[in-house]
């Protein structure tokens, strides 16, 4: 019983330093979060959940960072038996879509100049500006690679 209660507190503790969630509207965006790049790499990438909980749609329509020259949605896709990578000019969210954004497959937000390698510990301030629900200012927790 002990070792339950244990290991309860430290799945609640993990989570609660985890837990980076935005509410924007009828907009959601949970877990944003980076993986730590090298000395020298010049593109890192940001991932996170978005979910669109109300009853009309919205458009994620471009994303600003201080820590690179820029910012591009980027959706990840086979091309035969090649995964190709294009940039994506707005994000659809229509009613009751839940997105979530994966280092291997679909949607990611690719970060371009970065100006300083991304170290893990560390915060990327972003804003996502939407069609309806207008600017949102979001943290990513960089992880370990
Ligand atoms: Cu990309």
């Amino acid at each position: 019983m002990k070792r339950t209660l244990l290991a309860l507190t430290c799945g609640l503790a993990v989570n609660w330093a985890m837990a980076a969630d935005y509410h924007a509207g009828d907009l959601h965006i949970s877990n944003p979060h980076a993986r730590a790049t090298v000395p020298g790499q010049t593109t890192g990438a940001v991932y996170f959940t978005i979910e669109n909980t109300g009853k009309t749609g919205d458009k994620l329509l471009g994303i600003t960072t201080s820590a690179s020259q820029s910012a591009e949605l980027h959706n990840m896709q086979m091309d035969g038996d090649i995964m190709r990578m294009r940039e994506v000019g707005a994000l659809e969210l229509p009613p009751a879509v839940v997105i979530e954004m994966l280092p291997a497959d679909g949607y990611h937000i690719m970060l371009i100049g970065l100006k300083k390698p991304l170290m893990a510990g560390q915060k990327i301030p972003l804003t996502l500006r939407f069609e309806k629900a207008g600017k949102v200012a979001i943290e990513a927790a960089v992880d370990k690679r």
